[in-house]
């Protein structure tokens, strides 16, 4: 069973966030620490906790939301290239575990990232 996290309480509207798209499936909503000039998180209604954790059944699911970040992407202007980043476990230096993606743009980003 996943635990309830920050996200589960922004998804309930139990805590505030600067929400940028929402629907049935899929939450997105701008990082408290940004990284970059645009830094929006896209989550989950289901509480996969990482991508580690995603099933097959989550196929679907997945689609949907880097589609979302692409329109998102869009909606923000960032026509000249973004970046999409699923942080996952200690390694991948994941601090909620709620499954997210990044979507980081408005600035030229580096690579490899450290
Ligand atoms: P990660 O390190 O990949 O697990 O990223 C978690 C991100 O979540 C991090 O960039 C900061 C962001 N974050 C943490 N708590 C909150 C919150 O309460 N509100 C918002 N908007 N973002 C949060």
């Amino acid at each position: 069973m996943s635990e309830d996290t920050i996200f589960s309480k922004i998804i309930r509207k139990e805590i505030p966030a600067n929400i940028v798209y929402e629907d049935d499936l899929c939450l997105g909503f701008r990082d408290i620490t940004p990284q970059a000039p645009t830094h929006i998180l896209v989550i989950p209604k289901k509480p996969i906790p990482k991508l580690a954790e995603a099933g097959t059944e989550d196929k679907e699911l997945l689609g949907h939301m880097l589609l979302t970040v692409k329109s998102i992407a869009e909606q923000e202007g960032l026509g000249n290239g973004y970046r999409v980043v699923i942080n996952t476990d200690e390694d991948g230096g994941q601090t909620v575990f709620h499954l997210h993606m990044h979507l980081l743009g408005g600035r030229y980003l580096r690579w490899p990232p450290g």
